[in-house]
C-alpha cells in the first residue's frame, strides 16, 4: 500500500566564490559538501536544486582585471570558466550555476533593492569609515588593530578610509526581530557554536549597514543614482535569482525557499546569519531555513596563503589522486563543521587504509572469488530452506549483512539532515569493515573444496554468504554514491547491474524485489508521490535497486591502487 506524502522539496546553496582568483582547495570542499547533501536526497526521490556560482562584482574583482591589464568583463568571463571547470571536474552536479553579471541577477538584484526602499529599509546619507577590499567589509575603528603598513582588520585584511556618499539599511531595526527569530529557530543555524556566535554578536547590537558605493562602478547601478550596489547585497541576492526571484509567487520558489539550506564557511557567517535574514525579513521574506557554517582548512599545519606558497589547487589534486581520494578524504577526515589540516601523508594514509584495503579489496575478493569460482554466475541456493546446520553461525551473519544498510537507513538521514556527513561515512565505513569481517569468517574458499566433496551444508552457507555480500555491495555501492560516485558506479557496474545509479534517483523505481537463493523479498519501494520517508521506512536502500537483478557479476577490476 502506498501513502501518498508529498514528496519534499531542497534547496542546497554554496556561496558564490569571488573571481580575483583561482578556485582553491575551500570553493572546492563546500561545492562537495553541496554536492553530497543534494545527491543523498536525490536518491531519496527529493526535489532538489543545488546551486553554486561565483561573485564577480566589486572592487577586489575589479582590481584583479586591472592587475591583469583587463576590462571587468573579460577578466570574469575567463576567472567563471575556472569554477565552472572544477565543478566538472570534481563531479559536482549542480542544477545551476549563478553569475553575478548575468541579466536574471541584475533583475533579481534590482527588484529586491526596489522592494527595500519601497518598505523604507533603505536611506541615503555618508559613510566615512574603514573598508577591506580583501573581505569586501566594512569595519569599525574598534575592530581594528596595528599592522605592519597601518591598519588591519581582524581577519588580518588591509583597511582603508572610505568617505562618500552612501545608501544605508536600517539593520539596527533588526537587532530585535533577529534574535527573536534564532530564539524560536534554534536550527536555523549549525553547528551550535556558529549559533552562539551569531546570537552574542546579535546582542552586542547592530548599526545600520553602508549597502552602495559611489565611487565605484563595478556593480550592479542602483536605480536613479550612480551608486552601485555594495558588493554583499549583490552577491547574497543570488540565493533568489536561482529561484526566478522577483518571480517569487509560483510554488517552485515558494516551496524550494521554505526547505534551502545554505552551506557557507565560518569567515562569512555575519554576512549570512546577520545581514542577509535581516535584508529577507525587510523585504517581506523568509530567512533561509538553515545556515551551516564549516570549518577551515589549513595546509600542513599553516593558513593556505599565496606568500607562503602553500595553497592547495584543487586541480592538481584531483589530477594527482583521483577525484574520489580528494572528496573521500575532505569529510572523512574532519568532522564537516570544524576546522581541517590538509597533509598530503594522512591523506595517503587514510587512503590506502579505507579505500584500497577496506572496500577495494572487500569488493574485489567477493567478485573476483565468484568469477574464478562460480564463473561469474550470481551465488543464488535453489537446494531449498536454509538447514540447520553446523554453519548456522555464518547464516545468521549472512542475515546481518544483508539487512546492513536498510538497519542503518534511518541514521543515514538523521546524519544528512544535520549536514553531519562525518557520522554518514563513519557509519558507512564501519560496514565495509563488517563486511572484510564476514569475507573472512565466511572464507568461501574452504568452503568451496568441502562442496566439490559434496558437502551440500557448505555449499549453502558458501552461495547464501556470497549473495548476502553480493547485495551487501550493492548497497554499499548506493550509500557511497553521494561521496564518491564514480567508483560507487564502478562497484555498481562490476556487480554486473545495469545502468547507472543516477537513474535511480528522482524517485524512477516503482516497485521490486530480489530473488535471493530462492526466498524472495518484495520491496515496496515507492514512485516519487510517496516520498523518502515512506521508501525509507520499507528498507529503502536494500530496495531501491532490488527490481535490479543480478544473472552474472561483471568484470571486477580493482578499485584504488596502493601506489600513490
Ligand atoms: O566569501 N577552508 O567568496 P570566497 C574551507 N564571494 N573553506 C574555504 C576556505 C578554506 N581555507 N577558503 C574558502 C566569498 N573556503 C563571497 C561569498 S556568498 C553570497 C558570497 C570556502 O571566494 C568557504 O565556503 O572568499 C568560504 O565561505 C568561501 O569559500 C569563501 O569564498
Amino acid at each position: 500500500m502506498c501513502c501518498m506524502i508529498p514528496v519534499p522539496f531542497r534547496y542546497i546553496t554554496t556561496p558564490i566564490y569571488y573571481v580575483n582568483d583561482r578556485p582553491h582547495l575551500g570553493h572546492l570542499y563546500t561545492s562537495v559538501a553541496g554536492d553530497i547533501l543534494a545527491r543523498f536526497y536525490k536518491l531519496l526521490g527529493h526535489r532538489v536544486k543545488f546551486v553554486t556560482g561565483t561573485d564577480e562584482h566589486g572592487a577586489k574583482v575589479d582590481q584583479a582585471a586591472r592587475q591583469q591589464g583587463l576590462l571587468p568583463q573579460e577578466y570574469v568571463d575567463v576567472m567563471a570558466k575556472a569554477f565552472q571547470d572544477l565543478i566538472q571536474v570534481a563531479h559536482v552536479q549542480t542544477d545551476d550555476f549563478i553569475r553575478t553579471t548575468e541579466q536574471r541577477h541584475h533583475r533579481a538584484a534590482t527588484a529586491l533593492w526596489n522592494r527595500l526602499e519601497q518598505t523604507g529599509a533603505i536611506y541615503l546619507d555618508h559613510y566615512a569609515g574603514w573598508y577591506a577590499i580583501r573581505d569586501e567589509a566594512y569595519y569599525d575603528e574598534s575592530e581594528l588593530a596595528d599592522g605592519p603598513n597601518g591598519k588591519i582588520a581582524p581577519t588580518g585584511a588591509p583597511v582603508e578610509w572610505v568617505q562618500e556618499p552612501c545608501y544605508f539599511f536600517r539593520l539596527s531595526q533588526f537587532q530585535q526581530p533577529l534574535l527573536d527569530y534564532y530564539r524560536d529557530h534554534p536550527e536555523a543555524i549549525g553547528p551550535d557554536s556558529r549559533y552562539n556566535e551569531v546570537i552574542s554578536f546579535l546582542n552586542s547590537g547592530l548599526r545600520d549597514l553602508a549597502v552602495s558605493r559611489s565611487k565605484m562602478t563595478w556593480g550592479i547601478g542602483i536605480p536613479g543614482s550612480d551608486h552601485v550596489m555594495y558588493v554583499w547585497v549583490d552577491a547574497l541576492t543570488n540565493y533568489l535569482t536561482a529561484l526566478g526571484y522577483p518571480d517569487s509567487d509560483g510554488p517552485e520558489f515558494q516551496e524550494h525557499w521554505k526547505e534551502s539550506i545554505h552551506l557557507i564557511g565560518k569567515d562569512i557567517l555575519r554576512f549570512h546569519a546577520v545581514y542577509w535574514p535581516a535584508l529577507l525579513m525587510a523585504a517581506g521574506l523568509m530567512p533561509p531555513k538553515r545556515l551551516f557554517a564549516h570549518g577551515w582548512w589549513m595546509s600542513e599545519g599553516q593558513k593556505m596563503s599565496k606568500s607562503l606558497g602553500n595553497v592547495i589547487d584543487p586541480f592538481a589534486l584531483i589530477d594527482q589522486y583521483g577525484v574520489d581520494r580528494v572528496r573521500y578524504f575532505l569529510f572523512r577526515h574532519v568532522r564537516f563543521g570544524q576546522d581541517g589540516d590538509f597533509s598530503k601523508a594522512l591523506f595517503q594514509q587514510r587512503c590506502n587504509h579505507e579505500l584500497a584495503d577496506g572496500l577495494g579489496n572487500l569488493v574485489h575478493r567477493v567478485l573476483s572469488f565468484i568469477q574464478n569460482r562460480l564463473d561469474s554466475v550470481m551465488p543464488v541456493w535453489s537446494g531449498g530452506a536454509v538447514a540447520d546446520s553446523e554453519y548456522a553461525c555464518l547464516h545468521r551473519g549472512a542475515d546481518v549483512i544483508r539487512e546492513w544498510a536498510s538497519e542503518q537507513s534511518s541514521g543515514w538521514i538523521h546524519h544528512i539532515e544535520e549536514q553531519n556527513i562525518y557520522a554518514y561515512l563513519e557509519s558507512v565505513y564501519s560496514g565495509i569493515t563488517k563486511g572484510n569481517v564476514y569475507m573472512a569468517e565466511l572464507a568461501p574458499w574452504a568452503l568451496f573444496k568441502l562442496a566439490r566433496s559434496g558437502d551440500m551444508a557448505a555449499e549453502q552457507a558458501m552461495r547464501h554468504g556470497l549473495c548476502a555480500l553480493v547485495i551487501f555491495l550493492r548497497d554499499v555501492a548506493i550509500a557511497l554514491w553521494p561521496v564518491i560516485p564514480a567508483t560507487a558506479q564502478s562497484i555498481w557496474t562490476q556487480l554486473g547491474l545495469p545502468g547507472a545509479i543516477q537513474d535511480l534517483t528522482g524517485g524512477g523505481v516503482e516497485s521490486g524485489h530480489v530473488t535471493d537463493g530462492g526466498s524472495e523479498r518484495s520491496g515496496q519501494v515507492s514512485n516519487i508521490e510517496n516520498g523518502a520517508t515512506a521508501k525509507l521506512d520499507a528498507g529503502f536502500f536494500s530496495c531501491l535497486g532490488a527490481d535490479l537483478l543480478i544473472d552474472c557479476i561483471g568484470q571486477p577490476t580493482p578499485l584504488f591502487s596502493k601506489d600513490v
